[in-house]
């Protein structure tokens, strides 16, 4: 717990590591990034406040909608209004980038540390030095594999596997409707990130419900990196190299979008109807839209709107209050009989 005191020094020398390259960048280089610095986006009233939480967050990336909405829902809880100075990097999709920004965090003493790895493996050591300079660290939807857990303090997101049996689960009862639970099925699966949690996750908790059904057979499961175009590109080479898919299992919904654009490229219908089912995951607005229309059988919800829950665990070590070392936030699939009740006042 740091000192009121010293949290305004550091808010102030904060300022000027943030500042001062930036204005060096501006007369230094040469560049003209043609920015009138009177409307510094980091107003001087940001270190006048009474003192502020610092958070250094670690984004992975920007890959997704579900990323959008999760980066979104940060910068509602970390804002000035509610006492909060964020330092916000983008690693875009690279595991080194994280390791840099955490370092950075470190060395400019933040008060915690926000991150969602982009995969399991590998963050032991720079854990480590956070831990040995008294920094907490909050993950956030993805999990890291640690030999000890008490290098991190806690983590809030998604029950991944869940969200796999779920999506089992609904084609177990989508195939009995259409009277083809004994007919053999034939499966891809679009992975994203490989060694992701949500990608471990998802492919676990489907296959626990694959193993029932010998008729089903999975003939490909690729990583299509959780983005529209790799899933496009990906989709229109199963479509040519397999002679029948029934169905997609598609691990974000930007993936299945791709995967739908392949599959009507080639002259074939996606839908519960049509020549392809597809099971998707994240349920952001424009895949419930495509629920509704039959497009997608099943879209398993996964809520990015974990800012809040992270700024309660802030505000509980703050106040010296017991929090849990996990959190599991809610969520559910959305089917077409359901789905239209709630994509009016979906906000991603
Ligand atoms: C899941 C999150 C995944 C989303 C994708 O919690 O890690 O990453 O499902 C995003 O959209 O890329
Ligand atoms: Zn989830």
């Amino acid at each position: 717990m740091k000192s009121i005191f010293f949290r305004k020094w550091k808010a102030r020398y904060l300022l000027m590591v943030v500042l001062i390259p930036f204005m060096l960048a501006i007369n230094g280089c040469g560049r003209d990034f043609n920015v009138d610095l009177s409307n510094e986006s980091v107003e001087s009233s940001d270190i006048r406040d009474e003192s502020l939480i610092v958070v250094g967050v670690s984004q992975l990336g920007s890959e997704s909608v579900w990323r959008t909405a999760n980066t979104a829902s940060l910068q509602r809880a970390f804002s000035k209004e509610n006492g909060y100075f964020m330092i916000f990097d983008n690693a875009r999709q690279k595991q080194e980038n994280q390791m840099k920004a955490i370092r950075s965090f470190i060395s400019q003493n933040v008060d915690y540390i926000v991150f969602s790895p982009i995969m399991e493996e590998g963050w032991d050591s720079v854990l480590q030095e956070a831990k040995d300079a008294g920094i907490p660290v909050i993950l956030m939807d993805r999990k890291v594999k640690v030999s000890d857990t008490s290098l991190y303090t806690a983590w809030v997101g998604s029950d991944f596997k869940e969200e796999g049996v779920k999506a089992g689960k609904w084609l177990e009862k989508f195939l009995e409707s259409k009277g083809r639970l004994e007919d053999e099925v034939r499966i891809v699966v679009l992975q994203g990130t490989e060694g992701a949690s949500s990608v471990l996750g998802r492919t676990e908790g489907f296959n626990e419900i694959l193993r029932k059904h010998e008729n089903w057979k999975v003939l490909e499961c690729v990583n299509a990196e959780y983005t529209t175009a790799k899933a496009m590109e990906e989709m229109k080479r199963m479509l040519k190299k397999h002679e029948r898919i029934d169905v997609v299992v598609s691990q974000n919904d930007d993936m299945t979008f791709g995967a739908v654009d392949a599959i009507r490229q080639e002259g074939l219908t996606p839908g519960i109807d049509g020549d392809i089912v597809l099971i998707s995951f994240d349920a952001v607005k424009a895949a419930l839209q495509m629920v509704q229309d039959g497009v997608i059988g099943v879209d398993v919800e996964c809520n990015p709107d974990l800012g809040g829950y992270v700024q309660a665990i802030i505000e509980a070590i703050e106040n010296g209050e017991p929090y849990e070392k996990h959190t599991y936030v809610e969520e559910r699939s959305f089917t077409k009989e359901m789905v239209g009740q709630y994509i009016e006042d979906r906000i991603y």
